[in-house]
């Protein structure tokens, strides 16, 4: 009955529909169309910013055509769905991505080059989305190229923060920071949906009401914000499939306070409102460490709120065909990405018995249903806990629930361990202090039918030591590994463009890209004298593209002939860029005592750091002006010829690491045994022909399983001794390593500028009993260097190792991390477009 849908005006609609098929003229007049409509430019003042610009908007037309087809397919299909909710998408540029993922990179690239511009200079126009910390929230960015590439029907749901992760700059050796002015340009990336916004509630007061002999609470009163969806369009590989994620920025509600408008204080009225917008604005900077602050537990309901209400319109669709509320776990899966969406669990339990009036066991059997859990660390100052006083200001009907819920858990409990209370004050969600907090991890756990770590190790451990209580309770089977993932496309197509080219070349495809593990094949070249020439020479050229960027942001020059070693990860104490500067000092005192003679056999080597510390993290701080000042006496030495130099790159972020991955030699993932739960950048490295020293710590282990052990330096205590070592320090005379000992005095003694800077950083290691073991490691640590250098003099037997690095990477894929999420905690199928 509507006109519009008259066949004729389908008819005449489909006509008019851009193209799907685009190759270079189309692309060419798009771009044209851009510069003179969407930036009001011409052929005279367009600059590299506005070509970028221009190019962006011509390829987010044909991800809004792919956004919709695969929007309206998993609608029409109605299979299950898969909602990944995330505090951090770390999604870095979009353009070159969307290039090759979409396929349209070499005609584009001829098409700019027509017009009188370069690809190279336009994607580097780029600003990075940058809103997450580190591997948490850049695994998430990994999981949603899998999610788009397989063709799952999944969502992410994150925050819109204003300011991604800070600008991080050195002054005189260090740290400070500048906010990250992402959005002062346009964002082609993101869909504004001004007419999807949800009102999201904090405060007020819980009515109870009864009605006969059933209760029911009303949350009512309190201040409302409102939320604002943008979309996120995440294309996949080789496929039409494009998901979406959802990020929320928050607004103040449109309605002004009347009584204060009316008594003339309009300007007060105003100010109130814009303290909504604020809720959003920053991203909390802190990686692998909970700080309290309010406004972040705030920021943590407002966004699950928004998420849940916006899953709940496409649950009404459920009731409308009269399906059972039962059936909802059938439909939807909820993956929380750590503790930090916990509040989803409540919320869904609130929704369904507080409005949609499910009895209480009916709906707990729905939430638990729904949601699965990753925990993605064991260090104890990283476990969320939130005071209930906070809560209860901020959510009072939530902490009701969360008390409700507690209760029922432990009365089971206590009927499994019937009057252990050790055992029930230890598995309880409240944790009974004072003030209570609500511990989140295990409300995660209680709330969902799964939990999994993100690496064997890890998942091992987080069964023996944080959550052995809750395995005794439950049963193993509640707990699984998923270990962690990268993604091929833009980890190695995308990073390193030269040697993805001679990858394909070798195994005659690119299948490789959707299936990793075919890069097995390339082993059979390993002997193959040319192949290795050619090997080694994408690595050098990766390595020249290195220092031409290390030339122009820092105005030094290095040798791309020497060994590349590299560290780049947020910089904390478990992951002891501590003992790599102090391994260093080493190193160049043992240079510096060489004879000419023997300066010949040594390596030339360049150290590499980057990464940033948390604002508030003072030794982390400490470390990197140790660096710095290291750098500083180490790279002006002329009588160590440079056989040595250490380079701190400033504002380590996505597109840096793009930059440093593809020409690496040699990396470090040094952390002590037991700390990191995975580590990503591992993978990365590893998958680009990058050789690791590391300890045996997350994902290390696997890669070492999968490449064997000549192509993989390993060191240091295990896991299972730290608890003894520590003890040791803590109770006994532990004599300090004589290297390190050695290193430490020449430090106090001035050797790098004034000590009394480094004493607190020295501390950690004497009075602070040397918590992360660098004294118990430094001796392998040194050892384990040595063999790094002798292996890099047989350059033929170097490259093969790389070859075998990059051959056997392929469990570490991304694909195969979505996969067995996907058939083992969502039971989601693909639809494919
Ligand atoms: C873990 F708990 N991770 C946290 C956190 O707050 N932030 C964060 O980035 C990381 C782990 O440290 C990891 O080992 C892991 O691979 C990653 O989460 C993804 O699981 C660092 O790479």
């Amino acid at each position: 009955e509507l006109s519009k849908w008259r066949p004729e005006v389908v008819e005449l609609w489909e006509k008019c529909s851009v193209p799907e098929a685009i190759d270079k003229e189309t692309f060419q007049k798009s771009f044209i169309r851009h510069v003179n409509t969407t930036l009001a430019r011409s052929i005279y003042n367009v600059d590299n910013f506005s070509a970028y610009q221009a190019t962006a908007h011509a390829v987010r037309d044909r991800l809004i055509q792919r956004w919709n087809e695969t929007q309206q397919i998993h609608t029409e299909r109605d299979q299950k769905r898969v909602y990944y909710l995330s505090l951090e998408f770390l999604l870095g540029r979009s353009l070159d991505n969307a290039l090759l993922n979409l396929g349209l990179k070499d005609a584009f690239g001829e098409g700019v080059k027509e017009l009188g511009f370069k690809m190279e200079d336009i994607l580097g126009q780029e600003v990075d989305a940058a809103l997450g910390n580190g591997g948490l929230g850049r695994l998430a960015a990994c999981y949603m190229d899998s999610l788009a590439t397989l063709c799952y029907p999944a969502w992410g749901y994150g925050v819109r923060y204003t300011y991604g992760i800070f600008q991080q700059k050195i002054v005189d050796g260090y740290q400070d920071e500048f906010p990250d002015y992402w959005l002062n340009f346009d964002n082609p990336w993101e869909l504004p949906r001004v007419d999807i916004v949800v009102d999201v509630k904090f405060g007020g007061h819980v009515n109870k009401i009864t009605e006969g002999d059933t209760v029911r609470h009303e949350w009512v009163g309190g201040e409302t914000v409102q939320a604002v969806a943008y979309d996120v369009p995440i294309p996949g590989y080789g496929v039409k499939n494009c998901i979406n994620i959802r990020l929320w920025s928050s607004k103040p509600r449109r309605k002004f306070d009347l009584g204060k408008f009316n008594a003339g204080e309009y300007d007060q009225a105003v100010q109130e409102q814009m303290k909504a917008e604020f809720l959003t604005a920053v991203l909390y900077p802190n990686d692998n460490h909970m700080v309290g602050k309010e406004l972040r537990l705030k920021q943590q309901y407002f966004w699950v709120a928004a998420s849940l209400y916006d899953m709940w319109v496409e649950v009404r669709r459920f009731k409308k065909s009269q399906r059972d509320w039962n059936e909802f776990p059938d439909q939807v899966a909820i993956q929380l990405n750590d503790t930090h969406p916990t509040l989803a669990i409540v919320e869904l339990q609130r929704i369904l018995v507080d409005e949609e009036r499910l009895g209480w066991d009916e709906a707990w059997e729905i939430v638990t249903n729904t949601f699965a859990f990753t925990n993605h660390t064991v260090l104890p100052e990283a476990m969320e806990k939130w005071p209930v006083p906070t809560m209860s200001q901020l959510l009072p009907r939530h902490i009701q629930i969360i008390f409700d819920l507690n209760l029922f858990f432990l009365q089971k409990v206590e009927k499994f361990a019937p009057g252990d209370r050790d055992f029930l004050a230890r598995l309880s969600i409240i944790e009974e202090s004072t003030p209570q907090y609500v511990r989140m991890a295990h409300l995660a756990i209680v709330g969902s039918h799964r939990v999994n770590g993100v690496a064997k190790l890890h998942s091992k451990l987080i069964k023996e030591t944080i959550f052995k209580d809750f395995v005794r309770f439950y049963g193993p089977d509640k707990f699984e590994n998923k270990t962690n993932g990268i993604t091929p496309r833009r980890w190695l197509h995308q990073a390193n463009p030269k040697l993805s080219e001679l990858i394909s070349e070798t195994l005659g495809h690119k299948d490789w890209l959707k299936d990793l593990s075919l890069l097995k094949k390339l082993e059979e070249s390993v002997n193959d004298k040319e192949f290795r020439r050619r090997w080694i020479a994408v690595k050098h050229s990766n390595k020249v593209r290195l220092a031409d960027y290390i030339r122009d942001v820092m105005d030094i020059d290095v040798n791309p002939n020497a060994l590349f070693d590299v560290q780049v990860k947020r910089i904390h104490e478990y992951k002891r860029q501590f003992m790599n500067i102090l391994g260093v000092i080493h190193h160049y005192n043992n240079i510096k005592s060489m004879s000419p003679e023997k300066m010949r056999n040594v390596v030339p080597r360049v150290v590499i750091f980057g990464g940033k510390a948390a604002p508030g993290y003072y030794i982390a701080k400490l470390v990197i002006k140790l660096i710095n000042s290291v750098a500083s006496v180490v790279n002006k030495d002329t009588n160590i010829q440079d056989l040595l130099k250490v380079i701190f790159i400033p504002d380590y972020n996505v597109s840096v690491a793009e930059i440093i991955v593809p020409a690496s030699d040699i990396s470090q993932h040094i952390s002590t045994a037991g700390t990191e739960a995975s580590g990503t950048s591992n993978m990365k490295f590893v998958l680009n022909g990058g050789l690791i020293l590391g300890t045996v710590d997350g994902a290390n282990i696997e890669i070492h399983e999968e490449i064997g052990d000549d192509n993989i330096f390993m060191f240091g205590h295990l896991a299972e001794q730290v608890e003894d070592l520590r003890y040791a320090h803590r109770y006994r005379d532990v004599t300090m390593d004589p290297h390190l000992n050695a290193v430490i005095k020449d430090i106090e003694s001035g050797s790098f500028g004034e000590a009394r800077i480094f004493a607190p950083l020295i501390n950690t290691l004497t009075f602070g009993k040397d918590y992360y073991l660098i004294s118990d490691d430094f001796g392998s640590y040194l050892d384990a260097q040595k063999l790094v250098e002798e292996a890099y003099k047989n350059e033929k037997d170097w490259a093969k190792k790389s070859i075998l690095c990059t051959a056997n990477m392929g469990k570490f894929s991304s694909d195969r991390a979505i996969k067995e999420y996907a058939e083992s905690i969502w039971g989601t199928v693909p639809v494919e477009v």
